[in-house]
């Protein structure tokens, strides 16, 4: 079984990276100064002009493309070619504001199948494989995306979307599913729904799940194979950058592969803009180097990652990105304090709770409080008031020594914190309200 989509490439050695970089950057540099009037101003701001980007060492020279320029350009300011040569749109809901358009010329299309179909050969497909693709389609990337890679590929895409959970466990057994591809959480839903309808593993046929679109752990990671009898993998990706597979995982799991064929990563200061060295932890940044219909440049993702260049034991040569830890925007304060929610559902698992939970922060005579509600088997719920709230305050005290703030924690009914068929909502903030 062929272990590369594309070997010479995922293997390239990094001068040969380096090449392709430095050829590509200069000439998206070039497409989007004479096509797109937003990035003219903005490098003619920063006293940059096209000539003075002629390999990644002068990538720091360019401006950095945010969220809010693709709000000001709302919806097609940033496109680099005639609305004619774009052939597809898709689109994801900010929770503020307004909707970030991306648009698609039809080789842009080609090599975002391409992407996919390098996650989907890391994973153990070939053509032999049915692809159940269960991450929405439309508008939102990561249907279609899988979708396109499956098709790239020669799987058998099963183009099943999110929701309609009953139907989904048929499909995954008459169909007989081999890889499915949605958010862990979802999966968590899926793999819960096939215990309660009494499926036994030997009813589905799935070997591997590419699981992405939100944070998980390795907790997580571990759960969902025993529970769906497969190997995890984490994919990664961005509207504004392509949709899923701008990284991708390989069987040795220590991160994810960066298409840096197609993206150049950077880690920066997100306080400073400062550029810092592989292996250190800031937030990532992407600059499109293939794309013809939206190359964003210096992209800030608001993601929180490291970046490493050391060899992976899988032979792939590209970079690989840690999962993210969360978002600078999503990072809670908590009376001065960083927590992360991923921190917290390292906790949860780690102590044997169930990966449904929700954080809710509110503010109280001026203090912020950290409630945590956790879901917990019937057995549990029903056990007596004395010993739930031992278990609370045990899981309470757990919470303290990793984050360094109090948590409340309430322990919720099975089934009774709302499940999400696509990203999980994991924060209620009511602070902001
Ligand atoms: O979530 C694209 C995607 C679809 C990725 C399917 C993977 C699978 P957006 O809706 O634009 O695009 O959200 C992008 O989601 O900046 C991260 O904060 C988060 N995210 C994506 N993948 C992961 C992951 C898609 N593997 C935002 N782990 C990104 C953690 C992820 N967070």
């Amino acid at each position: 079984m062929a272990k590369y989509w594309q070997q010479d490439i995922e293997t390239a050695s990094r001068d040969q990276i380096a090449a392709w970089q430095n050829e590509r950057l200069v000439k998206t540099v070039q497409h989007v100064y004479q096509n797109v009037p937003y990035y003219r101003e903005q490098m003619k701001k920063k006293g940059v002009l096209p000539g003075d980007i002629r390999s990644i060492e002068d990538l720091k020279k360019l401006p950095f493309t945010y969220k809010s320029d693709l709000r000001d350009t709302y919806p097609y300011g940033l496109f680099a070619v005639p609305m004619e040569e774009v052939v597809c749109l898709h689109a994801s809901s900010g929770t503020t504001g307004k909707q970030v358009v991306a648009g698609y010329t039809a080789h842009d299309l080609e090599i975002w199948g391409d992407i996919c179909a390098r996650q989907l050969v890391a994973v153990g497909a070939d053509k032999s494989d049915r692809v159940h693709v269960s991450y929405g389609y439309g508008l939102f990337t990561g249907g279609f995306g899988l979708h396109r890679g499956a098709e790239r590929l020669g799987a058998t895409a099963i183009p099943v979307s999110s929701g309609n959970t009953a139907r989904q466990l048929t499909i995954l057994q008459d169909f007989g599913s081999t890889v499915l591809c949605c958010t862990p959480s979802y999966a968590m839903y899926i793999a819960e729904s096939l215990e309660e309808q009494g499926v036994p593993l030997s009813k589905i046929s799935l070997k591997a799940g590419i699981f992405g679109a939100e944070p998980w752990t390795e907790e997580m990671r571990k759960r969902l194979e025993e529970k769906l009898g497969i190997k995890a993998y984490d994919i990664y990706g961005l509207t504004e950058i392509m949709g899923p597979g701008v990284a991708y995982e390989c069987e040795a799991q220590k991160g994810m592969h960066v298409n840096e064929d197609h993206f150049i990563v950077e880690v920066i200061d997100p306080d400073t803009g400062e550029v810092l060295p592989d292996d250190t932890e800031g937030e990532i940044v992407f600059s499109c180097i293939t794309k013809e219909a939206f190359p964003l440049l210096r992209y800030r993702t608001r993601d929180i990652g490291v970046i490493t260049r050391k060899p992976c034991s899988c032979g792939r040569t590209f970079a690989r990105m840690s999962k993210p830890r969360g978002r600078t925007d999503d990072m809670l304060i908590i009376r001065g304090v960083n927590v992360f929610p991923s921190q917290i559902e390292t906790v949860l698992i780690r102590e044997g709770h169930s990966p449904n939970y929700q954080i809710v922060v509110d503010r109280v005579n001026n203090l912020d409080t950290l409630e945590v509600r956790v879901e917990v088997t019937a057995e549990i719920f029903s056990d007596t008031v004395t010993n739930l709230t031992a278990s609370e305050k045990k899981l309470s005290e757990s919470l303290k020594s990793l984050l360094g703030v109090h948590a409340k924690v309430t322990f919720c009914a099975p089934g009774s914190i709302e499940r999400s068929t696509g990203k999980a909502v994991r924060v209620i903030d009511k602070r902001k309200i």
